[in-house]
């Protein structure tokens, strides 16, 4: 992954797109948290802002930082949201590293504007990180089957420091899904959409409004 000097410089520079009155989906993930932090130094500045989290772990770095938080369906729309990425390629997304997709993606897709924060390591030509995909327990070894006759091969996420698989915070299963390159996203991420079972995937296809590139002395944005 990147430095952490260019993941901040990332997060820093979108959290600067907040104004006063919105209401932000905030993303997962390490580089997305420097944004969270950065919001949260606005806050205490006087910012007005309403923060909606996308994960146990947003949320809880988001009330550290003194965000006042709402739930996703207690506020009228989403203004602006700040998510991380895996990979970059052709403005659309690898995303899931966290297992935190499912409710990044209704969040993101919510959004006026998505920007995205990332350090150079993500971008890409071509897609071609395994595809994160989120499973109802009971439908592992269907959609795992799948996953196969389309091309790719799923590998169950195990967990850290627990026995057994990860968890995520919806109380599904990860499967990794490694397609190789994928050539066509829409119709790979369409694929795993219409498989009973899955609750969502990690490719985010002409979603992202915006990317900002930290590096350790600067920040590029880039339409998308
Ligand atoms: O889970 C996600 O999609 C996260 O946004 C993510 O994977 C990026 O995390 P990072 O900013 O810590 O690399």
């Amino acid at each position: 992954g990147g430095s952490d000097a260019a993941k901040r410089n990332a997060g820093e520079s979108a959290a600067d797109l907040v104004t006063d009155g919105m209401v932000v989906g905030l993303g997962t993930g390490s580089t997305a948290a420097h944004a969270i932090r950065a919001v949260g130094r606005a806050v205490d500045s006087g910012l007005d802002v309403r923060g909606v989290a996308t994960s146990f772990a947003s949320r809880e770095l988001a009330r550290e930082a003194g965000i006042p938080l709402s739930d996703l369906d207690e506020v009228n729309g989403i203004d602006l949201a700040i998510d991380g990425a895996d990979q970059i390629a052709d403005g659309d997304l690898v995303k899931g590293g966290g297992a935190a997709h499912a409710r990044e993606k209704i969040v993101d897709v919510a959004a006026d504007r998505f920007v995205v924060v990332a350090d150079p390591s993500k971008e890409a030509d071509r897609l071609d990180r395994a595809v994160p995909v989120e499973v109802l327990p009971a439908a592992r070894e269907t959609v795992a089957a799948a996953v196969r006759s389309a091309g790719g091969d799923p590998t169950l996420r195990s967990a850290e420091r627990k026995d057994g698989p990860v968890v995520t915070d919806n109380g599904n299963l990860v499967l990794d899904c490694e397609f190789g390159p994928i050539d066509a996203p829409s119709a790979l991420a369409a694929t795993l959409s219409e498989t009973p079972g899955v609750v969502e995937h990690g490719l985010f296809v002409g979603v992202a409004d915006e990317v900002h590139v930290g590096t350790d002395d600067g920040v590029t944005v880039r339409e998308l």
